[in-house]
């Protein structure tokens, strides 16, 4: 296929970037950043991860895409570091394959040291499905990363199909609702109070709360009466690439 050998050249070049997209605490400060991987294929413009990534999966180019987005997200942490902007928190999205990985504990302390990334600064997000495969290797491998000192938070909350039970035992510090049950938060009492209920069983539980694909201030203001401790959306940026992120720091500070 046409996709698959440009982006197996994509990744050879590693011709990828990163966008930071803030995160902000109710007070308006800076929670930190998510990763988003970018990808522009030659002659068509923009490729949504969302349809690369699940390719990149079937055909085992993501170990080198995911590799290449901690080494790259680890490196920009350093350097907004060295340049007097502070230690900013980074979320990495993470598939199925790399949590997989024996190799991934180690390797990480690894890169975390070269860059003398802190505990807690590097993030990681999961999907509640990748961790259904199997959940004990699963929950293995979180308690893993967790003790090395990654901040774990399961992404896309409330779509997937864990069950309460592995809720429980899942070793995350963080849960991010999906965009799904924020878009009517402010309008939908169904919605706002599927919002209350996750903020209030998360806290319960000793986790934080991000709200995802917040665009209005009805919206945030919605989540935020409901307890929520973090808003990400367009409400407050977009997904940035480095040099526009690197202003939003400098702004904050
Ligand atoms: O940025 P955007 O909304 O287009 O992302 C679409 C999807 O791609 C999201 O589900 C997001 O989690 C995923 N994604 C973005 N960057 C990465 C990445 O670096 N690794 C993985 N595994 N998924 C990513
Ligand atoms: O699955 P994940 O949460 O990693 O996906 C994040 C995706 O959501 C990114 O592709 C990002 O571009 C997108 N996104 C971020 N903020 C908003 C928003 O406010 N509205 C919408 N519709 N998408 C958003
Ligand atoms: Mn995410
Ligand atoms: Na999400």
């Amino acid at each position: 296929l046409a996709l698959e050998r440009d982006l197996r050249a994509a990744v050879a070049a590693m011709d990828f970037e990163l966008h930071y997209q803030p995160k902000l605490r109710v007070d308006g400060g800076l929670a930190g950043f998510e990763a988003l991987l970018r990808w522009r294929r030659p002659g068509h413009g923009p490729v949504s991860p969302a349809l690369f990534i699940p390719l990149a999966e079937q055909t085992g180019l993501i170990d080198a895409i995911g590799t290449w987005v901690v080494q790259q997200a680890c490196a920009q942490m350093a350097a907004w570091r060295d340049a007097g902007l502070g230690e900013v928190p980074v979320a990495v999205n993470m598939s199925t394959s790399q949590l997989r990985d024996p190799g991934l504990v180690a390797w990480l302390a690894g890169v975390r040291q070269a860059h003398g990334i802190a505990d807690g600064q590097l993030e990681m997000e999961v999907t509640e499905s990748m961790m259904m495969d199997d959940p004990e290797q699963a929950i293995l491998s979180l308690e893993a990363l967790r003790q090395q000192g990654i901040h774990l938070a399961i992404d896309d909350f409330g779509t997937g199909y864990s069950s309460m039970g592995y809720l429980k035992r899942i070793p995350v510090h963080t849960l991010k609702l999906d965009r799904v049950f924020v878009a009517q938060v402010d309008s939908d009492a169904r919605d706002a109070d599927i919002c209350a209920g996750m903020i209030a069983l998360a806290h319960q539980l000793g986790l934080d709360v991000v709200a995802e694909g917040v665009e209005t201030d009805a919206q945030r203001a919605a989540l935020a009466a409901r307890g929520c401790d973090v808003f990400q959306g367009y409400l407050f940026a977009r997904p940035l690439p480095v040099a526009e992120a690197t202003r939003y720091l400098l702004a904050c500070a």
